[in-house]
């Protein structure tokens, strides 16, 4: 579709609710006609320069009253979100009051937009490409400090130039073979051949980087989960609560007091850390402990740090074992608690069971070694958060993960196929698939329905 052929869309694009100012935005070759209907200029004037502000009045055509003083930004295309001539009203931000003034622009002749639509125009004219479309969400949505920097990055285009860098090398390829595919009769030499096999191993290098890169995204946008583990009784909430220095979770002599999983989150150094408290384990044997042990199974496949609680006033029971057990070779620290009161725990018995891993020793009740174990986590955190940022880019969608991983296989099935035949259709088949699944990344080779999905995320507005 051609972009004059657009019609013009308006919405409300600041949250409902009392604010200072709200905003209502319009989009499209009929916004300049629209504000000349309905803005009052206080200083007379015969027309809007691109990029000024106005003081003025917006009037109901209608009625003639007066809605509410504004202040109106006229942008001209193409230097715009949407490369159409976009135009704002800031105005009180009263829900009554926006409702309003959309009202009386939609009267004037715009559409209510979709979800979404503002930046899919910026999308289809071509201003962003489909990644930086989706960091706009990604930033919009950023609840941590990484998660932000992350989608920062994507919407200034990281991830679409270092996907247009692999597509470079992929098309390169693609024209090597496909002049040995159309003069089989010249001798083109093993030389080169040698170069596309490399050029392929490189591209699934890229490739392979950039799609496990997915994990950190994961641990930027969402946080790091710690799990706090442990049979009953061993201070798992008292634990918790140290560490919030809140009386979060409920703290009782009785095994078992915690029934249900709690989460809370600790921000450290611009990450969040989601510590969650889960229920003890005690009496194998019993069907509802079962649960419990499948659950906490599963805490500690998902948690990226697990935090081991012992109590150190006793010695090591069969459910301590069991919980070393699930703990395996998961990423832990192992915390003695109550050192406050008499050690029955030989540290050696720890040490066989997790050379490797450093033991801390707390009492959850008097606050000793609180502090220092707070700084192991801290180091973890860092050292986690580090890996997602500088230097390549971050992946965060998993529809982005996805498409790498597809052209991944496609390249690695053509890389295959070279060591057999270099002029071979499969192998230029493999990588014009491998270049259709960048190719959706960014937005070039996407279906309609994906579009739809990717905007329909968006809130109106926006
Ligand atoms: N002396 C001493 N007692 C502690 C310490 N930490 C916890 N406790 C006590 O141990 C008991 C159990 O504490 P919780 O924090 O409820 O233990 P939990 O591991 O969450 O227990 P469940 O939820 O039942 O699995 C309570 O009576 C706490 O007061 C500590 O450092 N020293
Ligand atoms: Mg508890």
């Amino acid at each position: 579709m051609l972009q004059s052929d657009w019609d013009t869309i308006a919405a409300i694009s600041t949250p409902y609710g009392e604010s200072g100012i709200g905003i209502v935005r319009l989009s499209g070759p009929e916004a300049r006609q629209i504000a000349s209907k309905l803005f009052r200029p206080r200083y007379p004037r015969k027309s809007f320069i691109s990029h000024r502000v106005y003081l003025g009045e917006i009037v109901d055509s209608l009625s003639g009253a007066v809605i509410d003083e504004v202040l109106l930004l006229f942008m001209a295309k193409p230097k715009t979100y949407t490369r159409e001539d976009v135009l704002e009203i800031h105005c009180h931000g009263g829900y009554l009051v926006l409702r309003r003034v959309l009202e009386c622009v939609l009267r004037e002749g715009a559409r209510l937009a979709e979800p979404g639509e503002f930046t899919k125009r910026a999308f289809l004219n071509g201003r962003i490409d489909l990644a930086q479309a989706e960091a706009v969400i990604e930033t919009i949505k950023a609840k941590t400090p990484g998660g932000l920097r992350a989608a920062n990055e994507q919407l200034r285009g990281k991830l679409s130039r270092e996907v247009g860098e692999i597509k470079e090398i992929l098309l390169k390829v693609l024209a090597e073979i496909e002049v040995r595919l159309d003069f089989p009769e010249e001798e083109l030499g093993d030389f080169e051949a040698n170069g596309v096999y490399k050029d392929l191993e490189r591209s699934s290098a890229l490739l392979a980087s950039l799609a496990s890169s997915f994990d950190d995204g994961r641990v930027l946008r969402d946080g790091l989960v710690a799990a706090i583990v442990g049979k009953t009784n061993v201070g798992k909430s008292s634990l918790l609560n140290a560490l919030l220095e809140a009386e979060r979770a409920i703290v009782t002599a009785v095994p078992g007091t915690t029934r249900d999983v709690i989460e809370e989150t600790l921000s450290l150094s611009g990450l969040t850390l989601r510590i969650v408290d889960t229920a003890g384990i005690q009496e194998w044997r019993n069907i509802v402990e079962r649960e419990g042990i499948r659950r906490t199974k599963n805490m500690i496949r998902e948690a990226d740090l697990v935090l081991l609680v012992v109590d150190q006033s006793r010695n090591l029971s069969a459910e301590d074992e069991e919980i070393f057990r699930l703990v395996g070779e998961k990423r832990n620290i192992v915390v003695l608690n109550k050192t406050d009161l008499l050690s029955r725990l030989p540290r050696d018995a720890i040490k066989a069971v997790f050379p490797k891993t450093p033991f801390i020793e707390i009492s959850a009740r008097t606050g000793e070694g609180v502090e220092k174990l707070r700084e192991r986590i801290h180091e973890f955190v860092v050292e986690k958060g580090m890996s997602g940022l500088g230097g390549q880019a971050v992946v965060m969608e998993a529809r982005h993960k996805r498409a790498l991983e597809e052209a991944l296989e496609a390249v690695d099935r053509a890389k295959k196929e070279t060591r057999r035949d270099i002029a071979s259709e499969i192998v230029a088949m493999e990588i014009k698939s491998a270049l259709g699944k960048l190719g959706e990344i960014v937005g070039e080779t996407v279906s309609e329905d994906v579009l739809d999905k990717i905007f329909g995320q968006f809130c109106i507005g926006k």
